[in-house]
């Protein structure tokens, strides 16, 4: 079996200081320098090409979610939350280049799609982060908004992860590189999960919960679904294994949390994950709601992070 190392990348200075660097976002690759031009591939944007500093050097929030759609929809929601000129119904992809990730910008406000799963979100945050660096933003902050399934809990729930840990339960993402397997911490930003739970209290629509997220490779087996077009276990044992995940204080499923929580940690992001849930995975396993409560579902997460930035620019009264 391979090595499991710890990250080497991992700072030993204080936890604060991987937020601190004067709130500029690090990348941590010494071979960047040695590049003349930067080609951010999969958003179709470069160092050459684009000048990224006057295009996004004033991002404060940066908000990433599975779906194309459902991140123009939020880039038009925020708009008109922030108050912004105009109804925003004109933005424009950004990466429009490329049907890889979309983009759009609404003032401080930068909302772009990941697509599913780990290898996904991986690919897009390391040109996300690459982006940030050379536009030279300073002091950002990142949410994933998204779905998930949950446990033990009512539908509808919107959970705020504080740790993302794996199929094993362990608050760890591990990455394979080279030959060796690279482990890496999946904290989230503490007091911003506190300052994002403290904003839904005002919210009364729905309830928002706190817990662990466990992040899979799979939406059937790896979430131990009976309804996949493979299963090799019974419902006994899926039972047993999802009660231990509650037990463990994991309170929803998703794909993409741990490098989430991974990778922003490494790279000084101050980062949440906040993902309404669409079932009781304890109840079963389809999902059953109409289309009309899915998107009133999915919009919750993006009514509290609309919440949370007004308040950080001081525009909500
Ligand atoms: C939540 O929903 C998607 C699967 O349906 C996946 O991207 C995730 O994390
Ligand atoms: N997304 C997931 O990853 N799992 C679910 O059960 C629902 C949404």
């Amino acid at each position: 079996m391979a090595p499991i190392l710890a990250d080497s990348s991992k700072s030993n200075l204080p936890e604060r200081d991987n937020y601190g660097n004067n709130g500029f976002v690090h990348v941590k690759n010494p071979h960047l320098d040695l590049l003349s031009e930067d080609i951010l591939y999969h958003f179709d944007l470069g160092t050459r090409t684009h000048n990224l500093p006057s295009m996004f050097g004033d991002v404060k929030f940066v908000c990433v979610g599975g779906s194309p759609n459902r991140m123009r929809d939020f880039a038009i929601f925020i708009h008109k939350e922030m108050g912004l000129e105009g109804d925003g119904n004109d933005i424009t992809d950004i990466c429009a280049g490329t049907d890889r990730y979309s983009m759009y910008k609404s003032g401080p406000v930068l909302s772009i799609s990941h697509g599913m799963g780990i290898p996904s979100i991986s690919i897009m945050l390391h040109e996300l982060i690459k982006l940030l660096h050379h536009a030279k933003c300073r002091d950002v902050t990142i949410i994933r908004i998204g779905t998930s399934g949950g446990i033990g809990i009512e539908p509808g729930t919107v959970v705020i992860t504080d740790i993302a840990v794996d199929a094993f339960f362990r608050p760890q993402f591990e990455q394979v590189i080279l030959d060796k397997v690279v482990v890496r911490n999946t904290e989230l930003h503490h007091e911003l999960a506190e300052n994002l739970l403290h904003c839904s209290q005002e919210i009364e629509d729905f309830l928002t919960i706190i817990g662990h997220t466990m992040c899979t490779y799979d939406f059937y087996e790896g979430q131990g679904r009976l309804d996949g077009a493979l299963c090799s276990f019974s419902k006994e044992e899926k039972c047993e294994y999802l009660q231990k995940a509650y037990n463990a204080g994991v309170r929803n499923i998703e794909m993409e949390s741990s490098v989430f929580a991974a990778m922003c940690h490494l790279c000084g992001l101050k980062a949440a994950v906040v993902c309404v849930t669409l079932l009781d995975r304890l109840q079963g396993d389809q999902i059953t709601h109409s289309h009309s409560v899915l998107a009133e579902f999915q919009k919750r997460p993006q009514k509290l992070i609309a919440k949370f930035i007004k308040k950080q620019l001081h525009l909500d009264m």
